[in-house]
């Protein structure tokens, strides 16, 4: 790979030596999810487990493969001591006197695995607040603002990691030549002009006014702000924000009229996906507050969304105001 920086140089570079051992730990499993999506339709791993979640959605088998490699990843790195996930409905302790707690998604979008479009795995980061021990919920109930990493690998034509140690945005791709991720995306920009419009649109009629008012903007013609926007949704948030993380848009899952909450989860889904973005120098917010902002209550809490291009988030908020 030539002079090609590897994910191990970078992290002894720019983290401490706990922080770095744990993210190359999630690594290492990120890789193994990332083969196992690739042979996904040869290894008979396509399909559900005929179980539900603690959502009450369904598990497909990959959903709790992911789940339980990561696990197994993160006990082994040593210094992760909390383990918080989309599959378990209640927190486990995976290392008494590990310094930090990670909360995941670990197959996001699995509902695409079939159709083979991009799926990928979510993750945040905090210092655990209890000493030593067996963590405690009180641990994963930190506002977003407190996030020490955050990120998430994608399972794409590439498998690529992004991801913030609160210093800019990294992204490391995975070469298929020795299996090891090397420096590909330094210094990620989020465009603070976005052209991209990326939400469930079939769902307009249950949205609010304020949403529903955005879209009619965003497909409105206008020379000078170049409308109307292009709609792109995969239906994976990995896919759709990696998307517009690069070429510049907002993804929204929006509360349904007359609800505060949406789909997606705060701790592991919303979060990081949001200090992420901000660090890229994007924005997110539920709506009327900043995501990062908000004080966590629940493991599985849910929360509206809208994030990516400054232009574009602050565009949806004077809609929302109303
Ligand atoms: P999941 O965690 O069960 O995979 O659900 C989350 C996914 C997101 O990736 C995506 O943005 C959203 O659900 C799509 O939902 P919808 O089908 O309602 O548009
Ligand atoms: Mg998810």
């Amino acid at each position: 790979m030539g002079n090609a920086v590897k994910l191990s140089t970078f992290l002894e570079a720019n983290t401490n030596i706990d922080l770095a051992k744990l993210i190359l730990s999630l690594a290492e499993g990120c890789k193994i999810i990332g083969r196992l999506v690739n042979n996904a339709g040869l290894s008979g791993i396509i399909g559900t487990t005929g179980d539900t979640n603690v959502q009450g959605e369904t598990v497909q088998k990959l959903d709790d493969l992911s789940n339980k490699i990561l696990m197994d990843y993160l006990r082994a790195s040593e210094t992760c001591a909390g383990y918080l996930s989309e599959e378990n409905e209640g927190i486990a302790t995976l290392n008494q006197n590990g310094k930090y707690i990670i909360s995941v998604d670990p197959l996001d979008g699995s509902s695409n695995i079939d159709v083979c479009a991009p799926i990928g795995t979510i993750f945040n980061i905090y210092e655990r607040l209890s000493g030593a021990g067996d963590v405690s919920d009180a641990d994963f109930f930190q506002k977003g603002m407190e996030t020490k990493a955050g990120g998430y690998v994608i399972y794409g034509s590439s498998t690529i990691l992004v991801f913030s140690t609160s210093n800019g945005v990294t992204g490391f791709t995975l070469s298929t030549e020795d299996n090891d991720f090397y420096l590909s995306h330094p210094d990620m920009k989020m465009p603070e002009k976005g052209k991209i419009y990326s939400l469930n649109q079939g769902n307009t009629e249950k949205f609010g006014e304020g949403v529903k008012n955005f879209i009619a903007y965003c497909t409105m013609v206008d020379k000078e702000t170049s409308r109307p926007y292009s709609l792109r949704y995969i239906g994976s948030m990995v896919g759709d924000l990696h998307r517009n993380l690069i070429k510049g848009g907002i993804f929204i899952y929006p509360a349904n009229k007359g609800e505060k909450k949406g789909k997606l989860r705060l701790l592991y889904e919303c979060i990081p996906m949001s200090f992420l973005t901000e660090q890229a120098g994007g924005k997110a917010t539920d709506g009327t507050q900043r995501i990062l902002e908000i004080q966590p209550t629940e493991l599985h809490e849910r929360t509206a969304i809208f994030i990516g291009s400054k232009n574009l988030v602050e565009k949806a908020e004077e809609f929302l105001k109303g």
